[in-house]
């Protein structure tokens, strides 16, 4: 309270200041900030003519000296442009918005803070400590719930941090709807002609509205693009001005949804026909867009008794892993497959952890993998082995899904519920030989110490099977014994990899799963590296500020060790010895003190534990933490993979 007292009468005392017309005074007491010294300087570095700086304003040295509030006349604004924009927002069912604060979204934040009944929900500002984690949280949303959330951006710095978090997203294809402040007259460095151009080469679709009609109908587009298959994130710039301006008469245009491309009639009747007609269909699932899509998915598979593979311990939104369906199936000699999203690789192996077949000679793939995006040149040729078809496989689903209904007669009905059997109980044999080949590559090394990276997977499952449960970070690096050891039969489950490889995406994807996973009560794992980790750690305090049911296990190898690896490899090649391996890969010489990190961003937790014996306890600790709704950080000291 007293707090907020103070603040009040700073304000107040700088209000009378302005009435009295103490611009000029204000621009006195920045005489020596750097933006001054920078334009009174001229060419005293050598790199800037004199004179070719234009001078600040006076507007730009008030805010450099932190001075700035909007004129009084604005506080009489019946209604913000920012307000329609939030409403634009609200409307297309977007539910958070991640941000930094920034000063070029005055007049957003303060929309999305107080505008509205009630204010501050749908979306719910989340508050990022970084731009990567904004757009990080955006992209882990995005692939746990199936559709975009707002990540905003200030100037041309927080799209430059923000930059490798859209590279990901991209690459990922996942949806992320960006906005980024414009101020002409804020900092220049902060402002700039054609800021996307930035990141335009990994963003599918950027727009700087010059008007608040063209800025509503930018954001819905903006959207649309998004979503649109191939997935992407896009940004739209729009200038505070805009987000100022008094629009008492302004309407938001009525908001089309996209129709995503599917395939024709005609290629539905072919498809469908394939599937019913074959003596032994498979369907190739890779990941599919929402989680209705999968059910689609899986009533196709059940309709025409066809075994399928899955990408569900790889990525999200794909076939469950466990499904009687799901796996070789009795007979490994395929007359038609279908592929759905499943170009590449993909349509030729059957599951995880099982031999790859080759594709069979009828092969359709549906979907956009393996085609090009605009400024995506360095991704290989489209798959040859399949029949491409440049649609959306999840919108296509119910076409073939009608198709097949019409086409299937009771003797084929009675035909497919045979080899469905036949191929369950093959399945079911494969699952139970994949655990078994799990749970006894888990058991080496079981009392090690380091712990070893098993028995994390190992004894967290039975403490989470019961929930709703998501494994938000990638797997790869801590042994990925999630795979066999963990069921994976939600759309969700697993979210996979960074997209692009880039390390500082654990914990801002998991946390923004958990903010998908809070609404639906749900339980986000995130086995969190430790070099990872240290990218953008501020991260935490968002969980614990937003009370997200996460629960951080800690892989803690005390090393970049992928990096390591690689130094002692080359240091190997060259004979020189591995020695001296770890100068730049090890995190030593102080160990970094995880629990004590989380407890200073505000998130409970314990360790470092050593002993596994005692690992499963503070497991116990952690999973009854989170289902209290208090995010919690084990760390734990373990063997390098
Ligand atoms: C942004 C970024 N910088 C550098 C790299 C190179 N790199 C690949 S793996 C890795 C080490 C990761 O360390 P950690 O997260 O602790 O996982 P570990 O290998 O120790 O299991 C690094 C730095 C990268 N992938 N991304």
């Amino acid at each position: 309270m007293a707090k907020s007292k103070k603040t009040s009468v700073g304000r107040r005392g700088f209000l009378k200041n302005a009435a009295a017309g103490a611009a000029a005074g204000a621009a006195a007491l920045v005489t020596t900030t750097p933006l001054l010294e920078a334009q009174t300087r001229g060419a005293g570095r050598g790199a800037t003519p004199a004179g070719s700086v234009p001078a600040p304003t006076e507007k730009q040295l008030d805010r450099e000296a932190g001075n700035i509030r909007p004129p009084v006349a604005a506080r009489t604004i019946t209604r913000p442009g920012s307000d329609l924009m939030v409403q634009t927002v609200r409307d297309l069912g977007i539910e958070f918005a991640a941000a930094n604060p920034g000063s070029s979204f005055e007049g957003l934040q303060e929309s999305f803070i107080n505008y509205g009944n009630p204010p501050n929900v749908m979306p719910e500002w989340i508050t990022a400590l970084h731009e990567e984690s904004a757009v990080t949280m955006a992209h882990g949303y995005a692939k746990a719930e199936g559709k975009p959330m707002l990540a905003l951006l200030h100037g041309t710095i927080g799209i430059q941090h923000a930059a490798m978090s859209i590279y990901q997203a991209y690459y990922d294809r996942v949806p992320v709807l960006m906005i980024a402040g414009n101020d002409p007259d804020f900092i220049p460095a902060h402002t700039a002609h054609d800021m996307a151009s930035m990141v335009r080469s990994y963003t599918k679709w950027d727009a700087e509205p010059k008007t608040l009609d063209e800025a509503l109908v930018a954001i819905q587009r903006a959207y649309n693009e998004a979503i649109t298959p191939p997935m992407a994130p896009t940004l739209v710039v729009i200038s505070s001005e805009i987000q100022k301006v008094d629009s008492p008469n302004t309407k938001i245009p009525a908001y089309q949804a996209p129709r995503f491309p599917t395939i024709d009639a005609t290629s539905a009747k072919q498809i469908a026909k394939g599937l019913v007609e074959a003596q032994n269909p498979r369907i190739a699932v890779g990941r599919l867009r929402t989680p209705e899509g999968v059910q689609r998915a899986v009533e196709l598979a059940e309709l025409v008794g066809a075994c399928t593979s899955t990408t569900a311990t790889v990525g999200p939104m794909s076939f469950p892993q466990r499904h009687p369906l799901c796996g070789p199936g009795a007979d490994k000699s395929y007359d038609y497959t279908l592929g759905l999203e499943a170009g590449g690789a993909q349509v030729s192996i059957t599951g995880p952890g099982l031999a790859t077949i080759a594709a069979p000679r009828d092969t359709t793939n549906i979907g956009f993998a393996g085609i090009l995006t605009p400024g995506r040149a360095f991704q290989g040729p489209p798959e040859k082995s399949a029949r491409p078809m440049e649609a959306d496989a999840e919108a296509s689903l119910p076409l073939i899904i009608e198709e097949v209904k019409r086409q299937l007669t009771a003797d084929q009905k009675a035909r497919i519920q045979e080899r469905a059997a036949r191929h369950a109980t093959a399945n079911h044999d494969a699952h139970v030989a994949g655990i078994e080949q799990a749970v006894q590559r888990a058991k080496a090394g079981w009392n090690g110490v380091p712990i070893s990276t098993a028995r994390i997977y190992a004894e967290l499952w039975p403490l989470i099977m019961h929930e709703d449960w998501c494994l938000a970070s990638p797997s790869n690096f801590s042994g990925g014994h999630n795979v066999q050891l963990w069921d994976h039969n939600k759309p969700y489950s697993y979210l996979g990899g960074q997209g692009a490889g880039g390390m500082g995406y654990g914990a801002p994807a998991s946390v923004g799963a958990a903010l998908s996973a809070k609404a639906h009560n749900r339980f986000v794992v995130n086995v969190q590296t430790d070099g990872d980790l240290n990218y953008a750690p501020g991260v935490l305090w968002t969980a614990a500020h937003h009370k997200l049911p996460m629960l951080t296990v800690m892989h803690n190898n005390r090393a970049w060790h992928q990096e390591y690896m690689f130094v002692e490899y080359m240091a190997g090649v060259r004979g020189r010895g591995a020695d001296r391996a770890e100068i730049g890969s090890v995190l030593r010489d102080p160990f970094i003190d995880y629990a004590k990190m989380a407890a200073t961003y505000g998130m409970a937790g314990e360790g470092p534990i050593t002993d596994p014996s005692k690992l499963q306890a503070a497991l116990k600790r952690g999973v009854a933490s989170v289902k209290r709704g208090e995010p919690y950080m084990i760390d734990v000291i373990t063997q390098p993979r």
